[in-house]
């Protein structure tokens, strides 16, 4: 039971890493010694330094004959760092617990051997579910070049997004959309599709929690026909913006959005539209390890048909459009409901007017 007490707050402190420390997994690190926590550590902002070095240095000499969790196999190998495994070795702590082991190849399973065969005590599996989706994006962009994706729908009650005649502000109310800037925040990086960008004029950053580091701003444009008098034109410099295009764009389009600030990724299309294996595929090049889609409709609806939606969080506001009104999810082509993606409901809450909840994938 203790085990499971401080490997739940190494989980909390390893989540303070996401958003920031891509392309490296948001590791926690928590040092207890004689029943008291005298060394916490979480991935720094860039992914370095690692989540243990931290904490051993507030643990300083407590660490000695300590014991150590850690949510994530401490690293084996000469990076950019020297190995978290040789320095808790060095601290001489008397026992570590871990809760996955790392799917990198440079470390799965040798961090673990390293500290064993220095005669420290090992534990593995502690938490292992909660550590396993909390590392998830880490372990897909390794194991399939791809991060994992959260979807954000904010729907009336019958799942539209806006009027005819595109009026959309606003449909949940402020205690949603603040939920949705803390979000942004967990998330290495934004996207929408061309069509939400053209629509909205969004600026995509975060606002109402101070000075942060702002996600990466990704738009999805098989033309690049976006506006240049735009918000996201317009702060390109200041903050990143990729955009996902295709090889077709037209070339002085594609030098225009370069000299604005943009970042640009030719991905494959699959028909007239962008592949979504191939735009999360780019994401995973750069990686990304954690990417939040807040639409439109045809995006959500390429990345609900390719099965790469991980989870997915809905929130619904008490007004009725009709069918005239903009759906949230665009045609995905299915024929029959056995093809339809499937999410488990993972909990849902009240949210002011509104509900929100939260869906996992169910794997096929
Ligand atoms: C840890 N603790 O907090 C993290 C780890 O490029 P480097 O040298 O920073 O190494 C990156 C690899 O280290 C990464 O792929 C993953 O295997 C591991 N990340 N390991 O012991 C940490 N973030
Ligand atoms: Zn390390």
């Amino acid at each position: 039971m203790t085990d499971r007490r401080y490997m739940a707050l190494a989980l909390s402190m390893g989540r303070r890493g996401q958003g920031v420390c891509w392309p490296n997994p948001a590791v926690g690190c928590v040092i207890v010694k004689d029943g008291r926590v005298v060394g916490r550590g979480w991935t720094q902002p860039g992914g370095r330094p690692h989540a243990e070095p931290v904490a051993l240095a507030q643990a300083g000499k407590a660490a000695q004959g300590a014991t150590v969790y850690v949510t994530l196999e401490p690293c084996a190998h000469h990076g950019q760092t020297p190995p978290c495994a040789e320095a808790l070795i060095a601290a001489k702590v008397a026992r570590v617990v871990v809760a996955v082991q790392d799917s990198d190849a440079r470390v799965s399973g040798r961090g673990l051997a390293m500290l064993r065969d220095a005669g420290i005590e090992v534990t593995t599996g502690v938490l292992a579910d909660e550590a396993a989706r909390d590392l998830q994006g880490f372990f897909l962009k390794t194991d399939l070049g791809r991060p994992f994706l959260t979807l954000k729908l904010a729907t009336t009650l019958d799942g539209r997004i806006a009027t005819a005649t595109g009026e959309s502000r606003w449909i949940t109310g402020p205690g949603s959309r603040r939920a949705v800037h803390g979000m942004r925040l967990r998330h290495d990086a934004v996207i929408v599709g061309g069509g939400t960008a053209r629509a909205d004029d969004p600026s995509l950053t975060v606002r109402e929690f101070g000075d942060v580091a702002q996600p990466v701003r990704v738009v999805v444009s098989r033309r690049l026909d976006l506006p240049l008098m735009s918000v996201l034109a317009q702060t390109a410099q200041d903050i990143p913006l990729w955009l996902v295009h295709g090889a077709d764009a037209d070339v002085s389009l594609q030098k225009t959005w370069r000299d604005l600030g943009a970042e640009l990724l030719p991905c494959p299309l699959d028909g007239v539209h962008l592949s979504a294996k191939g735009v999360l595929e780019a994401l995973g090049k750069k990686g990304l390890t954690r990417v939040f889609c807040e639409g439109g409709g045809a995006l959500a609806a390429s990345l609900l048909a390719a099965d790469m939606v991980d989870e997915l969080i809905t929130f619904s506001a008490g007004v009725v459009i009709g069918a005239e009104g903009h759906p949230a999810i665009g045609a995905m082509g299915l024929a029959r409901l056995g093809e339809a993606p499937r999410f488990d409901l993972v909990s849902h809450q009240r949210m002011g007017q509104d509900i929100m909840s939260v869906w996992h994938r169910i794997e096929a």
